[in-house]
């Protein structure tokens, strides 16, 4: 548990809230389970939009905290969520995978949203019983820290990214890019999943403002008031995984999944259905998989799970079309008459039960996205593989933020090298069982020295130090 005995003021685009058969309950993400402790103890409040026309409850079973709904208009949402944070920051922020699109009156609506939630926080922090700490959450929100800054009396504020930090000569390729420093800088505290977006955060600063000086992660402004950059990777629950991986609901699920695939070698993908996540490209190594190898056609299988995400914006609308297409161009290819088809797509949630059946099942996990923050499917993957003895193998692209934990112990891949990729998928499969094991056991030990929990702790403790200035 961190130190930190304040009130915690968390404030993220969305609450961590959903409506479901029996009514309201907390969100099951990892941020929500670290984060209830500390929220219990101490107090605090979440902050964050909400769509539901008959509104949120200012409380829910399961999560001790005041929920406090900000409401927006359908333009604003438009223009802040849907223009300006999906389709200009997300894909500028993710090494272009995908053209940002520039739009002034997207930014101006993400300026005025920005301010709308600054009011919002404003009114929380001076009903709060003592000075609380502010945790902000990702890129729907980069304004916000300076504008707490002018309105919240003396409270520690943090800031976290919860996606990559471009390079600065891409970062530097937006309109309002001086604006968007500005408004991190207003944090005593920003941190990053990696070093290296940290750094790149450090030279965009540099680059653009002349009268910053860096000293180490130290950003000292102008008025020597100082910022600190930290990097702390974010993570699961691993206990959570290690428990959910033997449960008897876990074994009864893995129990008709080995039946549907008895004999065959199953490759996973399980993704938020994202341009960023290179599913076309790993479908499209597949496809070479199975052309060159056709005895591969009945003793593998493929196993995409695509969660529905986004599908108000054009690109994201294209993606799934463009991924429906390679499937069944690649079932059609290789389906042979009397087997099964070789491609199985899930375009849907799954509860957290069968996905721990799924990782369990795997023989070869892909997670071979282009650009990613972190990805926390690979470290689920490998705790409940290392929690069942299993001897799966994690195919992870070098473009994410968990390839820097773990080194060698993934197969690494660059997913952009499609022929190469489908290589790699050929030659894991011939991976000696003792490796397999020994390499899941060393990441599963990563993952659990650096939980969810640890996390938190220091990101508390960073934005503590930093508002202290030490
Ligand atoms: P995401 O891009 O959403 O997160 P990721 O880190 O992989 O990516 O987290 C996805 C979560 O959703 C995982 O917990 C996974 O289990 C769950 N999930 C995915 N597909 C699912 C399915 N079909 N059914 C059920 N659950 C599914 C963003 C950044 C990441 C960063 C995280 C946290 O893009 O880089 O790791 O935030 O900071």
């Amino acid at each position: 548990m961190p130190e930190v005995e304040r009130p915690l003021v968390v404030v993220a685009n969305r609450l961590p809230v959903s409506r479901g058969p029996d009514g309201w309950q907390a969100s099951s993400g990892g941020l929500v389970t670290a984060l209830r402790p500390v929220i219990e103890e101490a107090g605090g409040a979440w902050i964050g939009w909400d769509d539901d026309p008959d509104g949120v409850p200012s409380r829910v079973d399961g999560l001790d905290c005041e929920l406090h709904a900000v409401e927006l208009t359908v333009p604003q949402v438009r223009g802040y969520y849907h223009g300006f944070a999906n389709r200009t920051l997300w894909p500028l922020f993710h090494d272009l995978v995908v053209q940002p699109v520039i739009d002034r009156q997207w930014w101006q609506t993400y300026e005025a949203v920005n301010r709308r939630f600054a009011e919002r926080v404003e009114r929380v922090l001076q009903a709060a019983p003592a000075t609380a700490l502010v945790w902000i959450h990702d890129y729907h929100l980069m304004l916000l820290p300076e504008l707490v800054r002018q309105r919240s009396g003396g409270s520690p504020i943090g800031f976290f990214l919860h996606i990559p930090f471009p390079p600065p000569e891409l970062f530097a390729r937006l309109p309002w890019r001086d604006q968007l420093l500005n408004g991190l800088l207003g944090a005593d505290a920003i941190g990053f999943h990696t070093a290296q977006y940290r750094d790149n955060f450090i030279r965009s600063v540099q680059r653009l403002f002349s009268g910053v000086t860096a000293i180490g992660d130290t950003l000292v402004l102008p008025d020597g008031r100082q910022v600190r950059a930290v990097a702390h990777p974010i993570s699961i629950d691993a206990d959570e995984f290690s428990e959910l991986a033997n449960t008897d609901d876990t074994e009864r699920e893995l129990a008709e999944l080995c039946d549907q695939f008895a004999g065959r070698k199953v490759f996973l993908g399980v993704d938020r259905l994202d341009y960023t996540k290179g599913i076309r490209h790993r479908l499209q190594s597949l496809e070479l998989l199975l052309e060159r190898n056709p005895q591969l056609r009945r003793e593998t299988a493929f196993v995409q799970i695509a969660v529905p995400s986004r599908d108000d914006v054009q690109e994201y609308r294209q993606l799934r079309t463009s991924v429906e297409t390679e499937v069944g161009r690649i079932n059609g290819r290789f389906t042979e008459p009397g087997h099964d088809v070789p491609v199985h797509y899930l375009y849907r949630g799954v509860s957290r039960t069968a996905l721990a059946a799924y990782y369990r099942l795997a023989d070869v996990m892909c997670v071979t996205p282009l650009k990613d923050g972190m990805n926390l499917v690979a470290k689920e993957f490998v705790t409940v593989q290392a929690a069942s003895k299993g001897t799966g193998v994690l195919l992870l692209s070098e473009f994410c933020g968990t390839a820097m934990e773990f080194n060698d112990d993934a197969v690494r891949t660059n997913p952009f090298d499609v022929e190469g990729q489908s290589y790699l998928m050929e030659s894991v499969l011939g991976l000696d069982e003792v490796e397999r094991r020994a390499r899941l056991r060393r990441m599963a030990e990563v993952v659990r020295a650096a939980d969810v929990y640890r996390w938190v702790h220091d990101e508390l403790a960073g934005i503590e130090r930093g508002s202290l200035g030490l």
